[in-house]
């Protein structure tokens, strides 16, 4: 495995290589098309765990076909189980070197790969959901929620910015810090964003109130990791997830909805974090627990909100 790249203990996330962007009227030269792009994710991976929730919960999963690759990575990067049917790539790698020969970084998902050009159009998680609300509107099942509605756009990136930084990312910054300092600081921003969401989370049924939008499908990920990985494997240990009566509430919620429960695999998200992650787990042992009931009455109701968001 190539080294994490580390700055004086600190764990610092790479840059995104592909950028391209997909639009309904294809002026980038990636128009949407049905059937045209190809997602490839990992079941255990948060960044492609929200591509995955937005794709069901907008009715996209025939207009987008996706591609799994195996939860247990080593040096050679991601596996697909079976070569994938496609592309015919056995390694997530052999895409990344099609698309630039030179490329040197991580081999990453979620990506998005365009079988028309037989290139990656993006690795920048963000802007992958983002793309299929707005690229892919017209291919929206009738119903679907609108995630990133123009009025909140503001409010809902400045509250990502915060849970990208101490949340989704404050996680791993904790779990791969190799210098107590550097700990410390991860830890201490995750628990103070946690406590600020649970109090947030105590009048409002979602983040913004009685509608789903991009910040749930941000934060939910990293909750749904959060005790049966973050808590031991990454030492975020100060509380966990149920202890946050809102927090924890808000998360069942959203795991009663299909498009969040149904793309939650905690077994795949146990097993590739313990036993990819040698340096921090060398014996590869995958706990047994923790027993937590996903499926307990969340009574979110009271809070408010018709819950009405299914797929
Ligand atoms: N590119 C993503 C990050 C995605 C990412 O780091 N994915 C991890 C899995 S959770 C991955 O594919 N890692 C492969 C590796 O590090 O070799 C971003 O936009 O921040």
């Amino acid at each position: 495995m190539t080294a994490r790249e580390l700055d004086g203990g600190r764990f610092v996330r790479q840059a995104n290589r592909f950028t391209g962007t997909i639009t309904a009227d294809g002026e980038g030269g990636y128009p949407a098309e049905p059937g045209r792009y190809r997602l490839f994710v990992s079941l255990a991976c948060p960044w492609a765990h929200r591509t995955l929730i937005v794709r069901r919960l907008l009715g996209l999963e025939e207009a987008i076909p996706v591609a799994v690759v195996d939860p247990i990575r080593d040096e050679r990067g991601w596996r697909f189980p079976e070569p994938d049917p496609v592309t015919g790539a056995t390694f997530l790698s052999e895409l990344y070197l099609a698309s630039d020969p030179g490329y040197e970084g991580r081999y990453t998902v979620p990506c998005v790969w365009d079988t028309v050009t037989g290139r990656l159009v993006t690795n920048d998680f963000p802007a992958i959901t983002i793309m299929m609300g707005d690229a892919f509107a017209a291919f929206r099942s009738p119903g679907a929620p609108d995630l990133y509605p123009a009025e909140l756009r503001e409010e809902i990136d400045e509250l990502n910015g915060l849970v990208y930084t101490t949340v989704n990312n404050g996680v791993y910054k904790a779990g791969f810090a190799t210098s107590q300092d550097a700990y410390e600081e991860a830890v201490e921003a995750l628990f103070a964003t946690l406590g600020r969401l649970e109090e947030r989370l105590a009048s409002r049924r979602y983040l913004f109130g009685d509608r789903l939008t991009e910040a749930d499908v941000r934060l939910y990920p990293t909750l749904a990791r959060f005790d049966a990985v973050y808590h031991g494997h990454f030492k975020c240990n100060l509380r966990r997830l149920a202890d946050h009566p809102n927090l924890w509430g808000y998360a069942r919620d959203l795991y009663a909805i299909p498009a969040f429960g149904e793309t939650t695999d905690f077994d795949q998200i146990k097993r590739h974090y313990y036993v990819t992650q040698r340096d921090i787990n060398p014996s590869g042992v995958v706990p047994r627990g923790p027993l937590l009931d996903w499926t307990a009455p969340h009574g979110r109701n009271r809070v408010g909100g018709s819950g009405d968001h299914r797929s």
